[in-house]
């Protein structure tokens, strides 16, 4: 098939997965054609069935805000046409739905059926989506998909909730490589950040309100009052000066690292103890999932799709939104029992494996072919 995909390049889940989901397509054989403003973060190889087109966004002295999804728009009408692609799948609801609605609609002229699919990620429904001034859109385009997706059941529940949405919504998890994420052994990394042998927690996040990062910091803390521990803290985002000012105010900072965003992500995994997601919501938790691949329990909250994932005493522990003193005991119970310490990271691993990216990608096939076949 020739498929393109619309997502966000930037380092959030949705555009990883969508990366990810498009590198795999392509390897099995798909022509795959990335759709988006940049570089997706994790396309940084060559493969001969990836193409890329930048979306440009020309400027004029009377925008003040620049037509974006005019040129998103475009951009796919002329990729559809030229490229002679099957169908469009689009990551994040807004304002990748209303665009593949607009350039469905502009290919028609053009004699072209080009369908494409919605995948729901997790804030274009539960935050952003459901504000007055898109909800109109939102709702309209997600109807209007050929096919639609959410990545967990808590979050197909939530859509249902929040829009009147006519359509099935189908639940498609998040995947992960496990053979990129195997933990390995790499004492150098391990020796530099925990010189003395400490424990190594790990989080990873666009440091946004709803990941409630001053969590972490404060699970953290109590942890680092038991047990001799290091926390990394990847990824960055709008809430990090009031992280640091926390980690002042707790005397903690020379055991807290900021490593900001980074590419090896499974290097960082394999080197952690602990993996700590305390999010007021998480759809799924891609990172998490990424961690368990590398054999890193995860210490998270409970809310949204979590649960679906991470299943207490077997690939770590969850408690209620805010509750840092239980997440902190866990995490201490866990850390300094090694026999527990080493069933759970099993476990997470054994997890992994179920949202391997082979099981997945099928779905996600079987559902382009469905599509087509109706049109
Ligand atoms: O977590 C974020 O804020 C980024 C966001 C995104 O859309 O890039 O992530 C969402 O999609 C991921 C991939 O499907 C999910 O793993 C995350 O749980 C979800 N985030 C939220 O629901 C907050």
């Amino acid at each position: 098939m020739r498929i393109g995909i619309v997502c966000y390049p930037t380092y959030g889940g949705s555009g990883v997965l969508a990366t990810e989901l498009g590198k795999a397509l392509a390897d099995k054989g798909h022509m795959v054609h990335f759709i988006t403003y940049q570089q997706p973060v994790r396309l940084n190889a060559f493969h001969a069935n990836i193409y890329y087109h930048e979306v440009q966004v020309p400027t004029y002295p009377l925008f003040d805000f620049p037509p974006y999804e005019s040129a998103l728009s475009s951009t796919m009408v002329d990729v559809i046409i030229n490229q002679k692609l099957d169908l469009l799948h689009v990551h994040y609801a807004i304002p990748h739905a209303s665009t593949a609605y607009m350039a469905k609609q502009i290919v028609k002229k053009h004699g072209r059926t080009v369908p494409f699919i919605t995948t729901l990620h997790g804030t274009d429904i539960t935050l952003v989506g459901k504000d007055k001034t898109y909800e109109p859109v939102v709702t309209f385009s997600i109807n209007e998909s050929d096919a639609i997706t959410a990545v967990s059941e808590n979050l197909r529940e939530e859509t249902y909730k929040s829009f009147p949405i006519e359509k099935d919504i189908s639940v498609i998890y998040n995947f992960v490589d496990t053979q990129r994420f195997s933990r390995r052994e790499l004492p150098h990394f391990r020796q530099a950040i925990a010189p003395n042998g400490e424990k190594i927690l790990l989080h990873v996040s666009n440091f946004r309100k709803v990941k409630r990062v001053p969590d972490v910091v404060k699970v953290f803390a109590r942890v680092r009052q038991e047990i001799p521990a290091k926390l990394l803290l990847v990824g960055d985002g709008p809430d990090r000066p009031s992280i640091e000012c926390l980690c002042r105010e707790l005397g903690i900072c020379e055991d807290v690292r900021f490593v900001g965003k980074q590419e090896q992500l499974e290097d960082v995994m394999s080197i952690s103890d602990l993996f700590l997601l305390p999010s007021e919501y998480e759809s799924f938790g891609l990172a998490a999932l990424e961690a368990m691949a590398a054999q890193v329990p995860v210490i998270s909250s409970n809310a949204g799709g979590l649960p679906e994932i991470n299943i207490p005493g077997q690939t770590g522990y969850m408690s209620n939104v805010g509750d840092v003193e239980g997440m902190a005991a866990q995490a201490i119970r866990l850390l300094k029992d090694e026999n527990l310490l080493q069933q759970v990271r099993k476990g997470a691993w054994e997890q992994a494996q179920r949202f391997h990216i082979d099981n997945i990608i099928p779905k996600y096939e079987a559902l382009y072919e469905e599509v087509l076949q109706k049109q």
